[in-house]
C-alpha cells in the first residue's frame, strides 16, 4: 500500500529452504560470492512473515523478528539490505532522469513473524533476509535479479528461498556478481517430499556461518577436493534424481553431502563441530532405517539439528521409529499416533 505521507508497506511471506548440497565457503565476503555452486528444496511450511514500510523521512532503520528489537550496529547485514536498495533506487531514479538533484532521505521499518525458531541452525536468517528482500521488490519494483542479488547480500543461503520447488544458486564467475543468481530448476515439483525437523537444542551456534566458512576457506584441505571435484557432479546427480523420481539417488547424495559439509568443518583450523550427541544418533537411526530400503535422508546444517527427509506415505512409519528410539519422550507418543491416524 502507499499512503499520502510517503509510506510504503509491503507484507509477504517466504517459505525457508534447505541446502542438499551445501554452500560453505565465500570467494567474497562483501559481496557474499559462494565457492561452490549448491541445490536447495524449499520447505513451504516453514515460513517468515515480513512486512516492510519504507518512510520518506529522517529516522532510525528498525528491524523486529518474533517481538524482540534486533541490534542492528551488531547485524551489519541490515544496513546493507537497506543501502543497496536505497541504491537501486537511485539509480532508477537517474535512468529515468528523474530528482536529479534532489536528495530525499527514507528509512526502513521491517516487522518479522517466523513459524519456527530462529537462529537454531534452521535458515530461519534465509527465509528473513527473502522476505525483506521480495518485500522491497515490490516497493521499489526492481527485477528478479536484483531481488535475488538483495536476499543474497542479506544472507548467502537467502537468495535460495525466492522460488519453491528445487533451487539452484550458481556461483558464477564474474567479480561483480552478476552472475551469481538462483534459479528454480526445470523439475516439476516433487509435493510428497515431506521435511521432518528435530530441534535438538535452539541455543544460538558456537561458530556463526561467516566465521566458520572463513576458518574451512582459510585452513582446510579437503575444501579445495570438494569444491573441484565434488560439488559439481553433485548438483547434477540431485537434479537428474528429483527429475525422476528417484527417491534412493537422492537420499544418497543428500547424506553424503551433509556428512561432507561436517567433514570440512571438521577439517578446519581450529575445528568447527556443529553435530551433537542426538544428530548422531538420529544418523544411526536413519541408517537403520534404511538397511532394507533408502526411505529417509538427514541433512544437518551450521547446528545440530536434523531435516529428515522422507516420501509421504512413509511419515508414519519413520516417527514410529523415532518414538520407539526414545527421541521422542513418550507422553507425546500418543498425540503423535493420533494425528497420524
Ligand atoms: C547452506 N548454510 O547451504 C549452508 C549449509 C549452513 C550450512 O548457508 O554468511 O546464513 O549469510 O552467506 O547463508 C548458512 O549460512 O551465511 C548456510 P551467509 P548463511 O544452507
Amino acid at each position: 500500500s502507499h499512503n499520502g505521507a510517503g509510506v510504503s508497506e509491503v507484507t509477504v511471506r517466504v517459505p525457508m529452504n534447505i541446502a542438499l548440497v551445501k554452500y560453505w565457503g565465500k570467494r567474497d565476503e562483501q559481496l557474499i560470492l559462494p565457492l561452490n555452486d549448491s541445490i536447495s528444496l524449499t520447505v513451504d511450511k516453514l515460513t517468515a512473515e515480513t512486512t516492510v514500510r519504507m518512510i520518506q523521512a529522517v529516522g532510525e532503520n528498525t528491524v523486529e523478528i518474533n517481538g524482540r528489537r534486533v541490534e542492528l550496529s551488531s547485524n551489519k547485514r541490515y544496513q546493507t539490505v537497506f543501502d543497496e536498495a536505497l541504491r537501486l533506487q537511485r539509480k532508477r531514479k537517474e535512468d529515468l532522469n528523474k530528482n536529479e538533484n534532489e536528495c530525499i532521505t527514507h528509512h526502513f521499518e521491517v516487522i518479522s513473524k517466523t513459524n519456527f525458531p530462529v537462529a537454531a541452525g534452521l535458515a530461519s536468517s534465509a527465509a528473513g533476509f527473502a522476505a525483506i528482500a521480495r518485500a522491497i521488490q515490490k516497493i521499489l519494483n526492481l527485477n528478479d535479479t536484483q531481488a535475488n542479488r538483495l536476499a543474497r547480500i542479506g544472507s548467502g543461503s537467502a537468495c535460495r528461498s525466492m522460488f519453491g520447488g528445487l533451487v539452484h544458486w550458481k556461483k558464477g564467475e564474474k567479480e561483480d556478481g552478476s552472475d551469481c543468481v538462483a534459479v528454480r530448476t526445470e523439475s516439476e515439483n516433487w509435493p510428497d517430499l515431506y521435511c521432518i525437523i528435530l530441534v535438538f537444542n535452539d541455543e544460538r551456534k558456537k561458530v556463526g556461518s561467516s566465521e566458520g566458512m572463513r576458518r574451512t576457506r582459510e585452513t582446510s584441505t579437503l575444501l579445495k577436493h570438494r569444491i573441484e571435484y565434488v560439488v559439481p557432479e553433485r548438483i547434477e546427480q540431485v537434479k537428474k534424481a528429483y527429475e525422476s523420481r528417484n527417491f534412493q539417488d537422492l537420499a544418497r547424495v543428500i547424506m553424503a553431502d551433509s556428512n561432507q559439509f561436517h567433514a570440512v568443518c571438521l577439517d578446519s583450523i581450529p575445528p568447527i563441530r556443529y553435530l551433537n550427541e542426538s544428530s548422531w544418533r538420529l544418523i544411526e537411526l536413519v541408517e537403520k532405517f534404511n538397511q532394507q530400503e533408502v526411505k529417509a535422508a538427514y541433512t544437518f546444517d551450521a547446528g545440530p539439528n536434523a531435516c529428515v527427509i522422507v516420501q509421504k506415505y512413509d511419515v508414519p512409519a519413520f516417527i514410529r521409529t523415532l518414538l520407539q528410539d526414545i527421541i521422542i519422550p513418550s507422553e507425546d507418543l500418543k498425540s503423535v499416533e493420533e494425528e497420524l491416524k
